[in-house]
């Protein structure tokens, strides 16, 4: 079987996404925007792309727009996940049967055509994706990196990186060299058992004091928790970025959570953490909405 005959049902390990969160007790204020999330499929409409890593459950728009209104937020930012590789069709579709309501963020190649692009764009995509895990993708070089950066960053689109921790150091460079903002997945996936004054969490705040273009999204206790749900050991991580970068942070509940592993996670649980880290409405509404809409609705 070559890849392209592989099945496009899910892994028989997968987790499939929470069939019924818990109500929050945290309203998000007005206008919030859950700024990480994805689209699955539905296979038989957008299949998984032959180069990925992992095929999931389907996870539609359909049930994405119901869970955003479940939550009580207003808006999403629709994610390219992996499994899609640089398909994005139902990325694409999704953010078209939002009206309005949602932003995207794709990945794409060097071959890209400015139509395509511009496309794109009239779609509500406003970012591309680079992924430096190895379990997620394989690896793209530096130079063709900045070549898509170069080509996207006249659209007004940023560049969203996810990276393990331990990588920064070698991937600042690159990171630098880029003509967009850059938006970090989940903090840089500290290692929380190191606690937040260890050098290799602090060499992240210096990053993103030294570099007013670094955006950091808050998101996902869920993979990086030791201790699970609540997720509070990993609490004094997000409260020190929400604290020190007020202006520059992004929430997403990261539904349908891709790979998760042990447990599932409650969105519901998710949304109430906020107010542990963002601890006042000030901080509320730059992280959900002002901050969010700045970065994806202004331009
Ligand atoms: C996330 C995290 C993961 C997956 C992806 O694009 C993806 O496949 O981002 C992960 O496995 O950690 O942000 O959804």
């Amino acid at each position: 079987m070559n890849s392209q005959d592989r099945p496009q049902t899910m892994d028989a390990d997968w987790l499939v996404f929470h069939p019924n969160p818990s109500k929050p007790r945290f309203r998000p204020p007005p206008g919030s925007v859950d700024a990480h999330c994805h689209v699955f499929g539905p296979a038989t409409q957008f299949p998984y792309a032959p180069e990925r890593k992992y095929t999931p459950c389907d996870a539609g728009k359909v049930q994405l727009f119901a869970l955003r209104d479940f939550l009580g937020f207003e808006r999403n930012v629709i994610v390219q996940a992996t499994c899609h590789g640089k398909d994005n069709r139902a990325l694409e579709d999704a953010l078209k049967a939002a009206g309005g309501r949602a932003r995207g963020v794709a990945t794409v190649g060097e071959d890209i055509s400015r139509d395509a692009l511009a496309g794109l764009h009239a779609a509500g995509v406003r970012g591309v994706r680079f992924n430096f895990l190895r379990r997620l993708a394989d690896f793209t070089p530096h130079e063709v990196l900045r070549r898509i950066a170069a080509k996207v960053a006249p659209f007004g689109w940023h560049v969203v990186v996810y990276f393990e921790a331990a990588d920064l150091g070698e991937l600042r460079p690159l990171f630098a060299s880029l003509p967009t903002p850059v938006v970090v997945d989940h903090m840089g996936r500290p290692d929380v058992a190191l606690g937040v004054d260890h050098p290799q969490f602090q060499a992240f705040i210096r990053w993103m004091d030294e570099d007013q273009d670094v955006w950091c999204k808050v998101s996902c206790p869920e993979r990086l928790s030791l201790a699970g749900p609540p997720y509070d050991d990993v609490v004094p991580f997000q409260r020190t970025i929400v604290e020190r970068f007020p202006n520059r942070v992004l929430w997403g509940a990261d539904w349908p959570h891709p790979n998760l592993r042990g447990h599932m996670a409650d969105d519901g649980v998710l949304v109430d953490q906020i107010p542990k880290f963002a601890t006042t409405a000030e901080l509320q509404r730059k992280l959900l909405v002002d901050n969010p809409m700045r970065l994806y609705w202004a331009r």
